[in-house]
């Protein structure tokens, strides 16, 4: 397998090259220490290219509807002449039973065509390092020149927060029916949400559609609004039958121009940018405590708190003290 240098992957990605962007994103993905500073040097690289998308992350239980969204959204976009990304955020592993491969199947037409790219979630790590290498393949992705970077991440745990806390547009999919009260109009999801689109609409179902939107607007009207003047829509429709998308589409734009115009969507990613930077503080200290100079006493300690020997904290406490000294 050839190695490719960080320029030429640099080069392939900003000339639009799926597979050399396919690499990159490879290469931010990987869990190896030693990749690291290729990735770093790669990041940076990319750096200036990066910022011009619009970062949509669109959440929803298992099976709402979400690719199916993906697919005919991005056709939408693609037809407004944008340029489309999809990346896939899947946590837990539990559910790794072929949701990449259905994903394929769901998103065939997009991913044929020539100005989409999808890249299926990565399928290991922990937590905050999937969602960290999601958010360094969404950078990867724009230098690349994609206008919209959609995220696919399924409503459980916390991957919604991960996602809420990368993206400038957060959209709930929604069904009826069908143990509706499980997907919990979660509180904390309805904190995180900019637009709501209720999926799988027809004509038997349009009536109890319609009571839910009501619903639904009724529990938004009492959550405290993350962006000011912005009444969240309940958008319904059919990600199958293509119903309801310009409607979606048309919000989202709204919703994109009045973010820009309060500076909200400048200050949102200088917030994010400052989390990921402590995210990245946080590991690298990591790494260097584990580093060999200091694993003798970082070990030490560790298993003095294995052994209950010492109390947890105190024992950190006591390497970092003398790790800083
Ligand atoms: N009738 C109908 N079926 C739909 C609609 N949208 C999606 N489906 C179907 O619902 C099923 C699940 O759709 P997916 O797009 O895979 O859902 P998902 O939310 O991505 O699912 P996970 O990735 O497994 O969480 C598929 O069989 C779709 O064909 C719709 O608007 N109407
Ligand atoms: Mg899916």
């Amino acid at each position: 397998m050839k190695v490719y240098s960080i320029s030429e992957l640099t080069e392939g990605v900003r000339a639009g090259d799926k597979r050399l962007l396919g690499k990159a994103i490879t290469l931010v993905e990987s869990t190896a220490p030693t990749h690291r500073p290729q990735a770093e040097e790669l990041l940076q690289a990319l750096m200036h290219y990066t910022g011009k998308s619009v970062r949509i992350g669109i959440t929803g239980v298992p099976g709402a509807g979400k690719s199916t969204f993906i697919e005919s959204f991005g056709k939408l976009a693609l037809q407004h002449g944008k340029r489309v990304a999809v990346l896939a955020i899947d946590p837990s592993s539990t559910r790794n039973k072929g949701s990449i491969l259905g994903d394929k199947t769901r998103m065939e037409e997009l991913s044929r065509e020539p100005n989409a790219f999808i890249r299926p979630s990565p399928s290991s790590g922990i937590l905050g390092g999937v969602a960290n290498a999601t958010f360094e393949s969404m950078l990867i992705c724009e230098a690349a020149g994609y206008d919209f970077i959609l995220i696919e991440t399924v409503g459980v745990g916390q991957s919604e927060v991960l996602v809420s806390d990368m993206v400038d547009v957060f959209l709930f999919l929604k069904i009826i029916g069908g143990g509706d009260e499980l997907q919990g109009i979660k509180r904390g999801v309805m904190e995180m949400v900019d637009l709501i689109f209720i999926n799988k609409v027809n004509d038997e179902n349009r009536r109890q559609a319609k009571n839910t939107k009501v619903e639904l607007l009724r529990a938004l009207h009492f959550m405290p609004s993350k962006e000011e003047k912005w009444k969240v829509p309940v958008v319904l429709g059919s990600a199958l039958e293509n119903e309801g998308l310009d409607e979606l589409y048309l919000k989202m734009q709204e919703f994109i121009a009045l973010k820009k115009a309060s500076r909200s969507f400048h200050h949102t990613r200088r917030r994010q940018a400052e989390k990921r930077f402590d995210y990245w503080v946080q590991q690298y200290i990591l790494q260097k405590t584990q580093s060999e100079n200091s694993g003798d006493i970082y070990n030490e300690l560790k298993q003095n708190a294995a052994d209950f020997q010492e109390n947890p904290s105190s024992a950190a406490k006591k390497f970092i003290d003398k790790f800083f000294d």
